[in-house]
Parts: structure tokens; C-alpha cells; sequence
């Protein structure tokens, strides 16, 4: 195990969920888990990344990740904010255009802290259920396995070599546009979220969650009991 993928023992008191991407959408997203009676007391929820941009509480983001039964992974969307903050690679024009307006629009110090909080974040998220593993990453796995992503971010040695890595497991659509059920053989299932879908829709055990929560009208947020593997949608409009 390692800083990029982080591991969750079984709860044996409460339910597991998990919720596609959030972009911003923290007070909506509160609202769905009250429509299944959430309980922080035992209950926790795992988020597939993309906390931020687009929608209008994405400087909610760190109050959330300091809640100790929410647990995220980072989407391509706090990559693009942490690169933001960087100055060799700042690019707001790009940035605005996928949503950054709200760090965009905030100190030099504020951006800092927001960049740290993020990029804290692990790429991969492990969670241990009555019925084995189930991995959880933004966009896809990189490589055929659960067990040889793990081992190949245990022996990230450059920046390059994470990049590699992080391409796939942030930006990758391959599974989901090639509709390739091969699935991930190691683990009981993976959970992913980056490409909106009308309803979720499971190729092989990999199930991609992300239903548009963000978008006004045509979305709702999914989320699935890593228990049962059930999705539970809830209308909020
Ligand atoms: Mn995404």
C-alpha cells in the first residue's frame, strides 16, 4: 500500500456507498443522501473524484474531505485545478472553460490551500466488503489488474512514471466507448465515474456510477451500496 491508493477495512456497523462525480453539487448531493437516510454515524461515503468545478459549491470541496466518513478518490478535475495553482502550468483560459471560475476567482494563498487539500487526495480507493475487494478510481484502472495498479503506483519512481499511470486511471473513456465487458478479474468489482450516462450501466464488475448529478434537468445522482451492489437513484429536481 502506498500514498497514491488507500485501503478501507470492512464496516461491520454501517452501509457503504459510493457516489459518481459531485462537481460542485455538495448541498444537492446532502440532499440525496438524506433521501436514503444516510447516517454519518456509521455509514460512509466514497466518491469516484471530480469533487469540484461546474457546479456552485465547489469551494466545499475541503470542509468534505475533512469529514471522516467521506473518502475520495482525485478526478481529472482536481488534476486540472492542482495544475491551475502550479505557475509553470497555469492556463486559466483553459481552466474557465472546464469550469474553474470559483479558484479561478480566489487569492494566490486561498488557490494554495485548495491545490494542498486536493492533491492530498489518493488516485485509488480499496474498500473491503463481505464479499471481497472492490476498487474504486476516477476513469478507469490502468492494466489489466486491480493488484498490478496498486504495484505499479508502489514503484512510481518520477513524476513521469505516475503520469503514466494517472493518464489512464484519470482520463481513460476505453472501456466505456469500446462497451468492453471484460471486466477486472482480481477484485469483486471496481467502481468509476468521468462519463455522464443516462442510467449506470455496468460492463463486466465494472460499474460506471456517474449519472450527471451536476447537470440542471437531464441529471440525478446514483449511488451504489458497495454491500449489495444496488444503485439507489434519487430524484432531487
Ligand atoms: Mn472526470
Amino acid at each position: 500500500m502506498n500514498a497514491f491508493v488507500h485501503h478501507y477495512e470492512r464496516n461491520t456497523t454501517g452501509r457503504d456507498f459510493a457516489v459518481g462525480d459531485i462537481h460542485g453539487c455538495f448541498r444537492l448531493l446532502q440532499t440525496v443522501l438524506d433521501g436514503v437516510g444516510f447516517n454519518p454515524e456509521v455509514d460512509r461515503l466514497f466518491s469516484v473524484g471530480d469533487l469540484v468545478d461546474r457546479g456552485p459549491d465547489s469551494e466545499m470541496a475541503l470542509e468534505w474531505i475533512d469529514k471522516p466518513w467521506f473518502h475520495a478518490v482525485q478526478g481529472n478535475h482536481e488534476d486540472l485545478a492542482i495544475r491551475y495553482v502550479n505557475p509553470g502550468q497555469r492556463d486559466a483560459a483553459h481552466y474557465a472553460m472546464n469550469g474553474g471560475a470559483w479558484l479561478i476567482g480566489k487569492t494566490p494563498h486561498e488557490q494554495q490551500d485548495y491545490a494542498l487539500g486536493l492533491a492530498a487526495l489518493p488516485y485509488a480507493i480499496e474498500v473491503e466488503t463481505a464479499d471481497g475487494l472492490i476498487g474504486i478510481v476516477h476513469a478507469d484502472i490502468c492494466g489489466p489488474t486491480w493488484g498490478g495498479m496498486v504495484q505499479r503506483f508502489a514503484e512510481v519512481k518520477s513524476s513521469n512514471s505516475l503520469k503514466a499511470i494517472t493518464n489512464m486511471v484519470l482520463w481513460c473513456r476505453d472501456r466505456i466507448s469500446l462497451e468492453d465487458h471484460s471486466g477486472v478479474p482480481d477484485v469483486r468489482a471496481v467502481i468509476v465515474g468521468h462519463t455522464p450516462l443516462s442510467s449506470p450501466a455496468a460492463l463486466g464488475n465494472v460499474y460506471h456510477i456517474d449519472t450527471g448529478g451536476w447537470l440542471p434537468r437531464s441529471g440525478h445522482f446514483t449511488l451504489i451500496d458497495l454491500g449489495t451492489l444496488k444503485y439507489q437513484s434519487v430524484e432531487t429536481a
